[in-house]
């Protein structure tokens, strides 16, 4: 079998085959349905083939590698991410934790050996939800928990989900059925770079996470008034633009008052953009995590009031629209000991921390356990194509895996 540190050497060359996969050409973003994703997945599928696999999509498009176990038709346990990205993305979120779990099968290929259960690997196809504003779009279709409405959603350009389903080769109707990919499971287990500092200033090559945080998304609106931008007096203005600034510092002023609290304006968008004209309309976007829901929740609610506090000062229309309102997940204690053991096996030290980042680990904890391994990134960056991770610590992410594997006892299905 090929030693782990040959088997990371050829998953950094397909992270970097699979970042030339892009809709823009000088940087790489890889959006839900697009030609570009379609690449990304249709390269994937045939590694995972050349594996031993056999392959399937589901109704959304998510992408399924299935590694028999010594009795066809077993429960699976599932490893995986995704390949969608941000906007600008680094080359690693997603594809590094489909690439380690490919690399984990390859070498039970290799040895031709069957496990008590099957092994699957699973590419989704959305998890940053960049087009339609969503969270974890392609696992939760997998598991069949997507809410039909989401199908509505349309994208900048007006295109809906469903008909971007279609478009992808999917079945928006099995979607809106809740039938997707999903079938007897007995875990998941998720590598993923830590997207945080805490490894790199801790000398560890990797850690196993203890929870994922809880996370909103929010759309709001700031509606004033356009004006020409030398004959309306400061005092008459309803500056939508200025609204939306000072509401952007009260949410940084939030976070930076409640520990553990982060809110961030990614988006915002000013019309009718142009130089001489008072803003008349501002849309922005609002991410705010915290690992206790309770403050998450609090903080939403005084928000609000916040921005509608300022639009009335203002004269300026406030739409508050909440798009995602998602727990925090703590992974299955008995799978992250697993985790742990094999970490501790391969003479790591074994560091447990939580995600400040959100994984599809937490739309498959409702239906099994779920754990995850986080791998050391260069500075913690990460969302920024500056995003690094050392080949040395791909090696001993997927030597975890091997000896995951190497545990795995007979299956008793969860699939809840
Ligand atoms: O936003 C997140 O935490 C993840 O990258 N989707
Ligand atoms: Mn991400
Ligand atoms: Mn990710």
């Amino acid at each position: 079998m090929a030693a782990a540190t040959d088997r990371a050497a050829r998953a950094m060359e397909r992270c970097e085959a699979l970042n030339a996969f892009s809709e823009e050409p000088a940087r790489l973003t890889r959006r839900y349905g697009t030609p570009a994703l379609r690449q990304a997945m249709n390269a994937t599928e045939g590694w995972l083939r050349s594996a031993g696999m056999t392959t399937r999509r589901d109704a959304l498009g998510n992408l399924i590698g299935r590694y028999e176990g010594a009795t066809p038709g077993a429960p699976a346990l599932l490893l995986g991410s995704h390949l969608d990205s941000v906007r600008d993305a680094g080359k690693f979120d997603g594809p590094l934790g489909v690439l380690t779990a490919l690399a984990a099968v390859e070498g039970l290929h290799e040895r031709r050996e069957r496990l008590p259960v099957a092994v699957e690997v699973i590419a989704f196809a959305d998890e940053e939800g960049v087009r339609f504003r969503t969270a974890f779009l392609g696992s939760s279709a997998f598991v069949g928990s997507l809410e039909a409405s989401k199908l509505e959603a349309v994208d900048d350009d007006e295109v809906s989900l469903r008909e971007a389903i279609a478009a992808f080769g999917g079945d928006p109707d099995a979607v809106a059925r809740g039938e997707g990919g999903l079938g007897p499971a007995v875990g998941w287990v998720e590598v993923h770079l830590e997207q945080g500092p805490r490894l790199e200033g801790l000398g560890l090559p990797v850690g196993v996470v203890s929870a994922i945080v809880g996370m909103n998304k929010v759309a709001v609106a700031f509606e004033g008034e356009a004006g020409h931008a030398g004959t309306v007096a400061m005092d008459r203005r309803r500056d939508a633009l200025a609204a939306a600034a000072e509401f952007v510092l009260a949410a940084e002023a939030a976070a930076r008052a409640t520990a553990g609290l982060v809110a961030t304006v990614g988006q915002i968008a000013a019309e009718p953009g142009a130089s001489n004209v008072i803003p008349g309309l501002v849309r922005l976007s609002l991410d705010l995590r915290h690992p206790a829901d309770g403050v998450r929740a609090a903080a939403r609610v005084d928000l609000e009031e916040a921005a509608r506090a300022i639009g009335a000062r203002r004269g300026v229309g406030v739409a508050w629209e909440r798009l995602t309102d998602t727990p925090a997940t703590p992974c299955d204690p008995a799978l992250t000991d697993r985790l742990a053991a094999a970490i501790a096996e391969s003479d790591s030290p074994v560091e447990r921390l939580p995600s400040g980042a959100g994984h599809d680990a937490v739309a498959l904890a409702p239906r099994m356990p779920v754990a995850m391994i986080f791998v050391r990134c260069a500075g913690g960056v990460s969302h920024n194509p500056a995003e690094s991770v050392a080949e040395a610590d791909i090696a001993v992410a997927i030597d975890v895996l091997d000896r995951l594997l190497g545990a795995t006892e007979a299956p008793r299905a969860v699939r809840r």
